[in-house]
């Protein structure tokens, strides 16, 4: 094989890499983690958008500055070692230069901090809520109650062989699409972690304390995450599945849950059972 042969070959490799790569991110499943991702996952709402673009404003940038320093680095190296430059310049202060490599590292961290701070008051500024949810943390499940559609609460249970695994539950949290949802969220025992990456929120779930968030989804679909504060034995057990509904889907389900759920006040006591088997 002639060295064009291989050229082309590698080449060839490269696309398919590349087909893969971009192919594997169009069929991944919305809302969910995927084998060998890499990425951050698939955004369903304003803030995660924002996240993503952010994340990957950082990345080119950091990756800019790592390469220009290696390329200077490497200039040191090749340019100004004892053989190639036996006699070094005794030149001290250059006013330029050290104004440039003040104000520039000065101007980075501004360009940096202002889509960050953005950021920040798009994801702690609540807008007005549509409807609130209340997540409260278990060992080791979640509860969920909508004081706005009738009050009711009811448990959230992972469900052993459900697909996707570790991940499906029994009742899932369901919101209606396009509304600005506001999560609040405590803690019942230790503290918990409510997060949902296709929604880019996080926040603690902590006894005594009501931590708010919010998300508004802007696709329907099945979205799932996982407490993340470690939180006893289970933690890893008490997955987060939020199903986001056409607004007539909502209102159906509300009138089902309403009466699913006012029927069986004791499901806290079932659900705590079922957790210590
Ligand atoms: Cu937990």
């Amino acid at each position: 094989m002639n060295m064009s042969k291989i050229g082309h070959r590698l080449l060839g490799l490269a696309v398919a890499g590349v087909a893969m790569a971009a192919g594997g991110s169009a069929f991944a499943e919305l809302g969910q983690p995927k084998p060998w991702e890499m990425t951050l996952q698939e955004s369903a709402t304003p803030v995660m958008d924002n996240i993503v673009w952010f994340h990957n404003f950082l990345l080119i940038l950091i990756t800019v500055i790592t390469l220009f320093v290696l390329v200077l680095l490497v200039m040191v190296v090749v340019k100004f070692n004892a053989k190639s430059n036996p006699v070094p310049s005794k030149t001290t202060h250059n006013t330029l230069i050290e104004v440039a490599w003040t104000l520039i590292p000065v101007l980075i961290l501004v360009g940096v901090a202002v889509p960050s701070f953005r950021l920040l008051f798009l994801q702690l500024d609540l807008p007005k809520a549509d409807l609130t949810v209340k997540v409260t943390g278990k060992q080791w499940y979640w509860s969920y109650s909508y004081p706005d559609n009738g009050k009711f609460e009811f448990d959230s249970l992972l469900v052993q062989d459900k697909k996707p695994r570790l991940l499906g539950v029994d009742n899932e949290m369901v919101v209606p699409v396009n509304k600005v949802i506001r999560v609040q969220t405590t803690g019942a025992d230790v503290i918990h972690a409510f997060a949902v990456p296709a929604f880019g929120i996080k926040i603690d779930s902590i006894p005594g304390r009501l931590n708010e968030t919010w998300f508004k989804a802007t696709k329907t679909g099945m979205y799932y995450g996982q407490c993340s504060e470690l939180c006893g034995k289970d933690h890893a057990f008490m997955p987060i599945a939020v199903r986001v509904v056409s607004d007539q889907e909502f209102a159906t389900w509300v009138e089902t849950a309403k009466k699913k759920f006012a029927t069986n006040p004791g499901n806290t006591f079932a659900s705590a059972g079922a957790t210590a088997q």
